[in-house]
């Protein structure tokens, strides 16, 4: 049985909707901290109230329902972080460590994110290597070094069965994302639909690797599948699907609306951080030891997103 944390956030939503068809839904057992406001993921399976830095009460969960995979979303993300630092340490890291004692009290697998903010301005930037330089300039980039040192810690400690994907941005039509410096690309895509035009924070020449949601949840299925035999790294594999600029998307979107159109207004903060992360990454070690092979890239992740949102938008 499995145990998602923040199973109302961006990733967490599609993760609990898809795992709830792959596995059942008497299996998953979907948590979040009080205010989620995710209808879908409360209502249509088992839903439990959860702040991750509350060890007991992760503890009685596991422990109630048996579980064997715990899957750690909650988090705050790096621009939401940088006005926070010590909330975003304390969630993430202590949410953390809360999983890995009662992985280890319990036995059960965790599985945690890492992500391309792992890596700082002193990182390779083009086709960043698996084990390279990672000095991050972000409390959310610290935690992510932090939590993938932690997380090899408990395998080779105590054995607990840990692993993790450095994801790069994400982009879904589920849920939006939560304060996050990939966002704008995901605000695009409605923006576009709703107003035929964006304003964007980030400068026109700022690559990113980017992923759409439903690679992102297939990555997660399949290193918690893999055989943990054949995995030499565990925390965190770098995967992507693709590394694309402002004025890349604009014009893939320009594609399907052609009045679209995008002005620019740079957010300071956004930019820095953008900066210092990778433009794009070698994922080859997840390819070779656990078959990842994403399916979308830019031209059909914006087919599937602008069909999906005018369902949405009942536009
Ligand atoms: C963020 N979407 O922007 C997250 C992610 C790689 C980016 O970690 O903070």
């Amino acid at each position: 049985k499995i145990l998602i944390t923040g199973a109302c956030g961006q990733i967490g939503t599609e993760l609990t909707h898809t795992l709830r068809k792959v596995y059942g839904v008497e299996n998953v057992v979907a948590t979040n901290i009080r205010g989620g406001n995710n209808e879908s993921v409360e209502k249509d399976g088992i839903f439990e109230l959860l702040d991750v830095t509350d060890y007991n009460r992760l503890l009685e969960l596991m422990k109630k329902y048996e579980i064997d995979t715990v899957m750690n979303l909650a988090a705050l993300l790096s621009a939401v972080g940088e006005n926070n630092p010590q909330l975003l340490w304390d969630v993430n890291m202590n949410g953390l460590y809360n999983c890995l004692e009662a992985a280890r009290e319990t036995g059960a697998m965790v599985f945690t994110p890492s992500s391309i903010a792992a890596f700082g301005p002193t990182t390779p930037p083009d086709f960043t290597p698996q084990d390279t330089i990672q000095r991050p300039t972000t409390i959310y980039g610290v935690s992510k070094v932090a939590g993938e040192l932690l997380c090899d810690y408990y395998f080779q400690k105590f054995g607990v069965d840990t692993r993790g994907v450095r994801f790069p941005g994400l982009i879904s039509y589920s849920a939006l994302p939560g304060g996050g410096t990939t966002d704008y690309a995901v605000h695009i895509y409605y923006e576009a639909l709703k107003n035929k035009k964006f304003t964007c924070n980030l400068n026109s020449e700022t690559y990113m690797d980017m992923m759409y949601m439903p690679d992102a949840i297939d990555s997660i299925i399949q290193i918690c599948e893999a055989d943990g035999s054949k995995l030499i790294h565990r925390n965190a594999f770098n995967i992507t699907a693709m590394s694309f600029c402002p004025v890349d998307i604009m014009n893939e979107i320009k594609k399907h609306i052609p009045e679209f159109e995008m002005d620019y207004n740079v957010d300071p903060i956004k930019q820095n951080i953008a900066n210092s992360w990778p433009n794009s990454l070698d994922d080859s070690c997840a390819r070779a030891e656990w078959n990842w092979n994403p399916k979308y890239n830019l031209e059909s992740m914006t087919i599937d997103m602008l069909e999906k949102l005018k369902i949405k938008l009942e536009l």
